[in-house]
């Protein structure tokens, strides 16, 4: 089904080879009359929206999906015509009509979309809290209410303290309080928790891990997220490294880092980067085929910076989009998206810094 997708990939790391290769043999065997529904893949967002649609069906055939994935040569020809039950916090690439589709991406707005039931807010907070407010589901329980909260938190980037280096255990007391309500108090907390969350959907690296935590947040809730507590640690002190390189680097209103891919994790270097260096961080990193963008921009601007700083309108240049605030897109050419870079800061009147990051 993926296959001319895999072989495009040849040179690609192990872990997203095997990724498609899972991801290909899973679409192989589906029923093609089962509930099949598609939820984003890599990102704590889809991962709790996946984890209520286990919890609304033990059956349902959940399909993560990443945009690097759906993009790639051949696989959405080959996966818009699936008989899709439902698709949340993705865009509706769906060919045949859907019993429901929701998100909440800017991107979206004005594509055609061919469902029975629609839950779409572009200033929406998650797609999970999209998906608890459409009652598209059965009700849900508490404890995947409070998954679907923190998604509010791990979504937005509405964090007030930057990611945390410390070490997790079971009896950390801020991790074992429970919310049980939609209700965003005590906001300290709740971000701690939220950031479990976020380490823990970056340490899932198969499949069937994917699968897995589905399951496991349906029946458990947010304490199943303890089973990845040693890749969390060992991600925190990767970060703490990755902080102390951060500071290093100069101040500017917008600042480019290019690394090779895999080798830092730019969700908390962006936020490193946001938090004291700059207005927009945007990184650069370096896959066989070309380069990977994310486009971050600071909380709490002006509404007139923030009007210039519309990063979703930024990525469509480099084939992608997303939020205002976040967003993604792709580049075969460095040196071209280095000058569109310079000329759309000088535009703006923003300075630009370009920097190698190396761990
Ligand atoms: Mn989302």
């Amino acid at each position: 089904m993926l296959d001319e997708f895999l072989n495009s990939i040849k040179s690609y790391p192990d872990f997203q080879r095997k990724w498609v290769d899972d991801l290909n043999q899973f679409l192989k065997r589906l029923d093609p009359n089962s509930s099949i529904i598609a939820t984003h893949g890599h990102c704590p967002d889809g991962i709790v929206a996946g984890s209520m649609i286990r919890y609304d069906s033990e059956f349902a055939e959940i399909i993560p999906i990443d945009y690097w994935v759906l993009n790639g040569r051949g696989v959405r020809e080959r996966l818009e015509d699936l008989h899709w039950k439902g698709i949340v916090d993705l865009e509706p690439f769906n060919k045949r009509p859907t019993e429901y589709w929701v998100d909440h991406h800017i991107g979206v707005l004005g594509k055609k979309i061919n469902s029975q039931k629609i839950r779409y807010d572009y200033n929406g907070e998650s797609g999970s809290f999209q998906l608890l407010l459409s009652n598209f589901l059965r009700p849900m329980p508490d404890k995947i209410i409070e998954l679907v909260t923190l998604t509010r938190i791990t979504d937005t980037a509405s964090y007030t303290f930057i990611p945390p280096t410390y070490e997790l255990d079971e009896d950390n007391e801020i991790l074992n309080t429970r919310y049980e309500s939609l209700n965003l108090e005590n906001k300290t907390a709740i971000q701690h928790k939220a950031y479990v969350l976020d380490d823990a959907v970056r340490s899932i690296s198969t499949f069937e891990e994917m699968q897995k935590t589905y399951d496991g947040l349906a029946k458990e809730g947010f304490i199943f997220l303890f089973k990845y507590k040693q890749k969390i640690n060992q991600l925190r002190i990767q970060r703490l490294k990755e902080y102390e390189i951060a500071e290093n680097l100069p101040k500017a209103d917008c600042l480019v880092f290019k690394f090779d891919d895999g080798k830092l994790t730019p969700y908390s270097f962006h936020r490193k980067l946001l938090n004291s260096k700059c207005f927009v961080s945007i990184s650069v990193a370096k896959v066989p085929d070309g380069y990977k963008l994310s486009f971050r921009r600071k909380k709490g601007l002006n509404p007139e910076m923030n009007k210039i700083l519309q990063l979703h309108n930024l990525a469509k240049q480099f084939n992608g989009g997303g939020h205002e605030a976040a967003s993604g897109g792709f580049t075969t050419d460095f040196d071209n998206f280095k000058l569109e870079m310079e000329r759309w800061s000088l535009k703006n009147n923003l300075s630009i810094q370009f920097c190698d990051v190396e761990l």
